[in-house]
Parts: structure tokens; C-alpha cells; sequence
């Protein structure tokens, strides 16, 4: 038992939990802390410039550390700025700890804003600390429910008063070993009749396989009924993307990913619906033909059996519930329905490679466009990029030429975002480094995603952070000019030949990444000619500094 003042017993409570980096940007309500991490070296700050660059540090950080992050952030202004990419945390389930200073509680009628209140739509949890002898159990909780299952994550507040006050504590050894569902036998048993005598079984997989570390028990699933498997999101590596039954992501509520999985009979999707993309009016509500059987696997109750007609709801992690299922088809299905698996599986493999040769044949044919094409650009980086390297991706409508020249297959060396909102990289690739300070770290942005939050590099620089930042400069928001296509095309029906002028779309001279790059520290270089490319990033690893390489490529749809 101590005495202590609140803002100690926070500090004193994060290194009990190992905590080994605050992302943050200070404020006068954050002087208490600041000035108390003076006696806590073991604890690193690491600033930031502007606060959506710390959600995407954390966002990562917690996501290949795979425990809860601290953000720390300044009262309503600085927390505002932080909430467009605290959406995409809480999108994709990502147990970070949001905290914040904030006045006096003695304030209370002199306008004190209520940040709970202004976070509790993206978050889990929310808890505004008024007294120091709240501390113990509010970042208890903050810790415990940004990692029980669903993960994601939390906000604690702390008024001027909490943090100065002095109040007896006894910090214990308190680190918490999360318990994992195991699934209802019965469910998986209803699983296993479905799927071993389904004619065309398909799997989605979602994030919640990475997150949980059952990519092999996803893959034997597949091999053992001879499914197709399509991603519903790939922000980690649900699914080998090379092994032969994979076919790339599909976006829920889209006619042609409705018709890519219409003729299945039973669905296993696996994870949390990824639905967000659609964005017009008239959108297509059921996701899947009514003939269609499924089976859906999730560790929040709340979002199985939710708005699909469901089958079979199957409640569990998913490592834990794929390799009971595993077993349980193993042991019961027939040697016929065994040798109806291994022939799906070898047509599937024929057609695999089919898709392999039409991939190469594209780069062919993109090969020598002027400005270079997306696709050159991925397949130069390719080329470089060493075997313990971590791709961290926000390349937005570059992303494909990604999937078409590079795969992925083992746990946690490609993260993307999640959640809608643009600017999650350049905070991401520093977390993902810092969290892997042996492995090169490659990071893929849209030149618009980048701009958002440009203000990343400056921290690169100052903490040294060797991150490779790799800019798609296509001098555009293409994503948007192809969804207005898709708008006039599919939601109006008015396929009309005259092109839209595409308005709020277009940065008519390219942006100057070198330019802002050089200025606040990070070394640049802009490549147009992609002969260039595979040196320069050589060059960039090399240096063992952030660094940045602009990449001219061709912005047209
Ligand atoms: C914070 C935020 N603001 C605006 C948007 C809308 N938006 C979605 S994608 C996008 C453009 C992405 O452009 P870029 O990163 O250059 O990728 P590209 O489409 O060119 O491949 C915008 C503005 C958003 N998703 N999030
Ligand atoms: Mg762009």
C-alpha cells in the first residue's frame, strides 16, 4: 500500500501491465502526466504531431502486439481529432486505451465537457476518472475490457483533481489471461451435417481469423470439405493468398461479390460481416441467395444470427471452434464425401493456376505504361522486399496490384486498415515497427490516405523509426471517381457516355512528398521511371533511417 498521487498510480499501474509506449499529443490538462514521466523511463512517449497518427500507431501496436496500446490525447480538442481513425479501431475490433486529461471536476457547471459522452459512440467502454481512488479499478476495467472477447477499444478520462490528489493504492500483479468461448457441441454438430453434405461449400473469412491466429485451422476447414474461400476483409492474414482455394476478397452487399458466392449451398463465414463498403442508397440488405445455408462463427454473440438469415450460429473463437469442427468433420465424414472434398480441391487448383497465369500476363501487359501502372510499381517492390519483411498496406484502389504480385502467407507479415476511414497508414507503419523493431517495415499509401495524416513522418524522423513509406501518387482520389462510375452506372441505371467531371476528386499538379518529406526530416526520393524503383528502396533499407520513396504512377480508371 503507497501514497501516492493519482497520476503516479496511473504510470505505476501501466508498468505493472508492461506498458511500454504512450502515443500521444499534450495539452496544459496533460502537464500532471508529462511532467511525471520524467521518473518513468521505462515508459516511452512517443508524440505526435496530430492525434489521428497516434490512433494509427496504436491501432497497429495493439494489433501485432496483440495486447491492449495507451493513447494519450488532449481534452475535447485533441480527442476530436482522433476520433475519425478511433472509428476504424472500433470497426476492427482493436483493444486500444484511449485516455485524457481533463478539467477539474469542480468545473462541472463551468461548461467541462463529458468526453465520455463524446466517445462512447467508438468505443467499448467509456469511464471518466473523478477521484484518484477511481484509478484502480476504472484502468482495471479499461485493461480487461479492451481485451475480452470482442476486443476493442476504451476510453478513461481523468479530471485535473484525479490526477493531482494523493490517495493510498496497492498495485498488484494484475495481468489478465482472457478466456477464449469454446463453442455449443451442438452447434458444431449441426455444422458438420451441413457441411459434409454441402455440393458447393464456401468459406468468408474475416478479420476476427487473423486476430485469433486460426489461418491453418481456416485452411484445414477448407481442405477438408473442399471449399472456396473468399475474404470478406483482409486486414491481417486470414488466409494464405497463394494456397490454391483462395479467391481473393469479396464485398458484401455488391451485386457481383452476391453472384461470386450465389450458387453455393452452405456458407461458413467466419468473423464479423464486413458490410461497410456499400454507400448508396438501395443497398442490397440480404448478402446471400435465401437458398443458401449458413453457418456463422463469431466471438460476439451479438453479431451472429444478426441480420442474415443464419442456420447455424456458432458463438466461439475461432481457432478454438474451427479445430473442434476440424476434428468433428474429420471423424464423420464418409470416405465418399472424403473423395468428393479431394476432387472440389483439385478443381479448384486447376483453376488456381489459371488465375496465376492471367495475374502474370496483366503485369505484362502493364509493363512499360507511361505513367508506370499500379501494378509495375507492386511488382517492383516485390522484387526487393526481404523474406522477414511487414507490409503495411493503406494503398486504397492500389491495393490490387498488391494481391496481383505479392503474397502473403504467414501470420502477421501484412496489415492493412479497417473502418472507412483514410489516413490509417503513416501511424500504422510506425506502430508496426516499433512493434517489430527487428523486421523492415514497408509502408503502402494512397497519396490522399498519406495527407490526412502527413504529420507521421515527423515522428519517424524523430525517433529515428526506420519505416520504408511508399506513396501510390496517383494524383487523385480514384476510389471515389470509380464509385462515382459505379453510382451513375448501378444506383442511377443511367450509364450515360458523357464522363463526370469528377469534382473534389483530382489534384490537378502532383503532390510534392519529397518536398514535405525533406522538410521535416524523413530522406525522399520521387521515382516516375519504375526501372528506378527497386534501388531506391534498396537505398532506403540500406540507410537504416524512415525514409520515403514517391511513386508517379498512373491515376486513370
Ligand atoms: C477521414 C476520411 N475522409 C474522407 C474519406 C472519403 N474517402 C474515402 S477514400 C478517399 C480517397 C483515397 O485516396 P487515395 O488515398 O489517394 O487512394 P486512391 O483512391 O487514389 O487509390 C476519400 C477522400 C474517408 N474515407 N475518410
Ligand atoms: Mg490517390
Amino acid at each position: 500500500m503507497g501514497n501516492m498521487s493519482g497520476v503516479q498510480s496511473i504510470l505505476e499501474i501501466f508498468k505493472s501491465r508492461e506498458v511500454r509506449y504512450i502515443f500521444g499529443n499534450p495539452g496544459t490538462s496533460e502537464s500532471p502526466l508529462m511532467l511525471e514521466l520524467e521518473k518513468h523511463p521505462e515508459i516511452e512517449y512517443i508524440l505526435v504531431l496530430q492525434e489521428g497518427v497516434a490512433i494509427g500507431m496504436a491501432d497497429s501496436y495493439a494489433r501485432s502486439t496483440k495486447k491492449s496500446s495507451i493513447v494519450n490525447l488532449h481534452i475535447e480538442t485533441g480527442l476530436a481529432n482522433g476520433i475519425s481513425l478511433l472509428h476504424n479501431a472500433k470497426e476492427s475490433r482493436t483493444p486500444i486505451i484511449v485516455t485524457a486529461g481533463n478539467k477539474d471536476i469542480r468545473e462541472i457547471a463551468n461548461g467541462r465537457t463529458d468526453l465520455a459522452e463524446m466517445v462512447r459512440l467508438f468505443t467499448k467502454s467509456t469511464a471518466e476518472v473523478t477521484h484518484p481512488e477511481q484509478i484502480l479499478t476504472s484502468l482495471r476495467k479499461a485493461f480487461n475490457e479492451s481485451m475480452n472477447h470482442p476486443t476493442g477499444p476504451v476510453f478513461v478520462g481523468f479530471s485535473a483533481n484525479s490526477l493531482d490528489e494523493f490517495h493510498q493504492i496497492e498495485i498488484s500483479d494484475d495481468m489478465q489471461k482472457t478466456k477464449k468461448f469454446q463453442p455449443d457441441m451442438n452447434a458444431i454438430q449441426d455444422s458438420v451435417e451441413l457441411l459434409a453434405t454441402a455440393t458447393n461449400p464456401v468459406i468468408l473469412v474475416g478479420d476476427q481469423v487473423s486476430q485469433s491466429d486460426a489461418t491453418k485451422e481456416a485452411v484445414q476447414t477448407s481442405e477438408i470439405i473442399g471449399a472456396k474461400v473468399f475474404a470478406m476483409s483482409f486486414s491481417g492474414v486470414n488466409f494464405p493468398t497463394n494456397h490454391p482455394n483462395f479467391r481473393g476478397d469479396i464485398k458484401l452487399g455488391y451485386l457481383n461479390s452476391f453472384q461470386a458466392i450465389e450458387k453455393a449451398d452452405v456458407i461458413l463465414s467466419i468473423g464479423k460481416f464486413t458490410d461497410g463498403y456499400y454507400m448508396f442508397s438501395k443497398p442490397r440488405l440480404e448478402y446471400f441467395n435465401p437458398r443458401t445455408k449458413l453457418i456463422h462463427m463469431d466471438v460476439d454473440s451479438t453479431s451472429v444470427g444478426n441480420t442474415q438469415k443464419t442456420e447455424v450460429g456458432l458463438i466461439t473463437d475461432p481457432k478454438i471452434g474451427l479445430s473442434m469442427l476440424n476434428t468433428a468433420l474429420q471423424s464423420e465424414l464418409t470416405t465418399n464425401q472424403k473423395e468428393i472434398s479431394k476432387t472440389r480441391n483439385k478443381k479448384l487448383l486447376d483453376e488456381k493456376k489459371l488465375i496465376e497465369e492471367t495475374k502474370k500476363i496483366q503485369i505484362k501487359n502493364n509493363w512499360s505504361n507511361s505513367p508506370m501502372s499500379p501494378t509495375r510499381m507492386m511488382y517492383e517492390i516485390s522484387k526487393v522486399l526481404p523474406k522477414n519483411a511487414i507490409l503495411v498496406d493503406d494503398s486504397v484502389t492500389s491495393r490490387e496490384s498488391i494481391f496481383q504480385t505479392m503474397n502473403f502467407d504467414q501470420p502477421n507479415t501484412y496489415f492493412s486498415g479497417f473502418g472507412g476511414a483514410i489516413g490509417w497508414g503513416m501511424g500504422a507503419g510506425i506502430g508496426v515497427q516499433l512493434s517489430n523493431p527487428n523486421n523492415p517495415v514497408v509502408c503502402i499509401m494512397g497519396d490522399g490516405s498519406a495527407m490526412m495524416t502527413i504529420q507521421g513522418l515527423w515522428t519517424a524522423a524523430n525517433y529515428n523509426i526506420p519505416v520504408v513509406n511508399i506513396i501510390c501518387n496517383n494524383s487523385s482520389y480514384r476510389v471515389l471517381k470509380i464509385n462515382m462510375n459505379y453510382y451513375k452506372n448501378h444506383v442511377l441505371n443511367n450509364p450515360s457516355k458523357e464522363t463526370s467531371k469528377y469534382i473534389g476528386m483530382n489534384f490537378p499538379e502532383r503532390i510534392n512528398f519529397e518536398g514535405i518529406s525533406n522538410s521535416i526530416g524523413v530522406q525522399a526520393q520521387t521515382i516516375s521511371n519504375p526501372e528506378k524503383l527497386s534501388d531506391a528502396i534498396k537505398k532506403s533499407f540500406d540507410s537504416g533511417k524512415p525514409s520515403l520513396i514517391d511513386v508517379h504512377i498512373n491515376g486513370e480508371i
